[in-house]
């Protein structure tokens, strides 16, 4: 359970706006790849919105139905880059701002990978977007 925090939070914090403008797209066009729970090699939007909701539950470490500060660990926090602090999460995520990251929040915030590999914006992100994507990081680093 412990290993799996820092990896679920790393996906978590790929999501937000800082982080799309570093050079770990793969790691991020990765986490869009693992929502392809049917493996016919598109992303539908219902696909991404499911993997999100699994990852808020395994960030959710108590279970209250919220990510606040008390889910990552301080001695993770220290090791993390300003851009993935719970200060910037939440400022991405929480639209309410009552300090804390709802499932609904998490879920339907902003797809920032998602909406940038759907180019056609379908909703669907097909192999062929995902391939152009690729390229298109590859190309950049
Ligand atoms: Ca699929
Ligand atoms: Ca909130
Ligand atoms: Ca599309």
């Amino acid at each position: 359970m412990l290993k799996l925090i820092p990896l679920a939070f790393l996906s978590l914090a790929a999501c937000a706006p800082a982080a799309a403008q570093q050079h770990d797209g793969s790691r991020m066009l990765e986490q869009l790849e693992k929502a392809d729970t049917n493996n016919d090699g598109a992303i539908s939007k219902a696909e991404f919105t499911a993997h999100r909701a699994s990852q808020f539950k395994r960030i959710d470490r108590n279970g209250d139905g919220f990510i606040t500060d008390s889910d990552i660990p301080a001695r993770l926090q220290r090791r993390l880059p300003p851009e993935m602090s719970s200060d910037k999460l939440q400022a991405t995520f929480d639209v309410n701002k009552d300090g804390k990251v709802s499932e609904q929040e998490y879920t339907s915030g902003p797809a920032l990978m998602f909406d940038r590999a759907d180019t056609n914006g379908d909703s669907v992100v097909t192999k062929q977007e995902l391939q152009a994507l690729r390229t298109a990081l590859a190309n950049r680093q």
